[in-house]
């Protein structure tokens, strides 16, 4: 991936119109504008984190109240996944408040991919940290997408989460790529980090050995009694344009994948959300509830689907269509060494020329 720093922040400060005119290029380059994809989220496992996320609800850290539960039953989760399809959802989340999976609950999780898939729906988990051994398990059940995110630029990463590492992102992303897992990897913006560190966080997730087959970008979801949520209590963390940039600059630097509007949305105007989906948002959770918080909700959404005259998506995705991910063993990719984040070289990018030729170079 040949993008640079500088290059994505001469991205971010392109005239508003500009940048969203090029996303939407691209995005018609690489998707079928007009479709959207739909995602249902459910908590298989909610509270009692050891992880000091300063944004999370589910953080022991956090004084939010909410209870810790213990791992769901494989019935109920298959009962929550029938629903999910029947409201039309092609894709079933399972997250679970874990810095990483325990070896006893292995069984479990991979019945719970195993059946999901069964019932036709894409699966997709986000179980904190795996090893490669795990990730291979998973693969086995039929696993479709792992979600791990890099959540922001690794040098904003310290102010959010101290209990674990940057670097200890990137080796549970590498696992889910060696074990053939396509990858979900996005964050959260809003948490009180400059520009600079905006582009750092699309910099980051662009120079991926591979671009993450999903990129989520989340909205800062203020939760009274986390470090974040009382911080920010009550003041609005990113304007909406810039939001719209950074889905937008995300569109352009990782043309093939799907960009999912994901927490925050239910306190965006339906306007915000046009702008992103017009700057190249393909994909959202639908649903009255994310993890913990409340999402927009089915009839907000159809409402707003009819509204702008989108689609669900039901076709696949093109980078699991065109290229499919690495076989088991492939690794992180050969000759690819992890990214030099701070890699600032002087190639300016064909997409950053006023001739606007060559979006897809970037592309995996
Ligand atoms: N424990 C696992 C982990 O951290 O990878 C999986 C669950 S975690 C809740 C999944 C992601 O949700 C986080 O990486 C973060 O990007 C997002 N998230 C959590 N709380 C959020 C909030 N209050 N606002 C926006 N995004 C949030
Ligand atoms: C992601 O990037 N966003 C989703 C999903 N991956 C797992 C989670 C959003 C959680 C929002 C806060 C909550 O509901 O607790
Ligand atoms: Fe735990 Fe994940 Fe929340 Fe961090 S984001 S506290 S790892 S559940």
């Amino acid at each position: 991936m040949s993008w640079t720093r500088a290059e994505i922040a001469a991205l971010f400060d392109l005239p508003f119109t500009e940048l969203v005119f090029r996303a939407a290029e691209v995005h018609r380059s690489n998707h079928a504008a007009g479709q959207v994809q739909l995602c249902t989220l459910l908590s298989v496992k909610t509270g009692g984190c050891p992880e000091d996320c300063g944004y999370c609800a589910q953080s022991v850290h956090a004084k939010t109240g909410l209870k810790a539960e213990k791992l769901m039953d494989v019935d109920a989760v298959l009962d929550a996944a029938r629903q999910a399809k029947a409201a039309g959802s092609q894709r079933f989340c399972m997250g679970a408040a874990w810095r990483e999976l325990k070896d006893r609950d292995l069984d479990d999780v991979c019945a719970m991919a195993r059946e999901v898939k069964a019932l036709g729906l894409e699966t997709c988990m986000t179980l904190g940290m795996l090893t490669g051994e795990q990730a291979r398990a998973l693969a086995d059940a039929g696993l479709d997408y792992y979600n791990h995110n890099i959540d922001t630029s690794p040098e904003h990463y310290g102010a959010i989460i101290t209990t674990r590492t940057f670097e200890e992102r990137l080796d549970t992303l590498e696992h889910v790529r060696a074990a053939g897992i396509a990858v979900c990897c996005g964050g959260i913006v809003g948490m009180g980090e400059t520009r600079d560190d905006r582009v750092g966080f699309i910099h980051a997730l662009a120079t991926l050995p591979r671009h993450p087959e999903s990129v989520p970008i989340n909205a800062l979801v203020p939760v009274k009694g986390t470090v974040l949520g009382d911080m920010f209590d009550g003041v609005k963390m990113i304007d909406d344009i810039e939001f719209v940039r950074t889905v937008a600059v995300a569109r352009i630097t990782m043309p093939r994948s799907m960009v999912r509007l994901s927490a925050g949305r239910e306190s965006m105007s339906e306007s915000t959300q046009a702008l992103c989906f017009l700057a190249g948002a393909n994909s959202i959770f639908t649903g009255d509830k994310l993890l913990t918080t409340p999402n927009a909700g089915d009839d907000a959404d159809a409402a707003l689907f009819e509204k702008l005259g989108l689609r669900p998506l039901t076709g696949g995705e093109p980078m699991r269509a065109k290229s499919p991910s690495p076989q088991r063993g492939e690794g992180w990719g050969e000759g690819a060494p992890r990214s030099n984040v701070h890699s600032d070289a002087a190639h300016p990018h064909p997409a950053l020329s006023l001739e606007g030729e060559g979006e897809d170079s970037a592309a995996p």
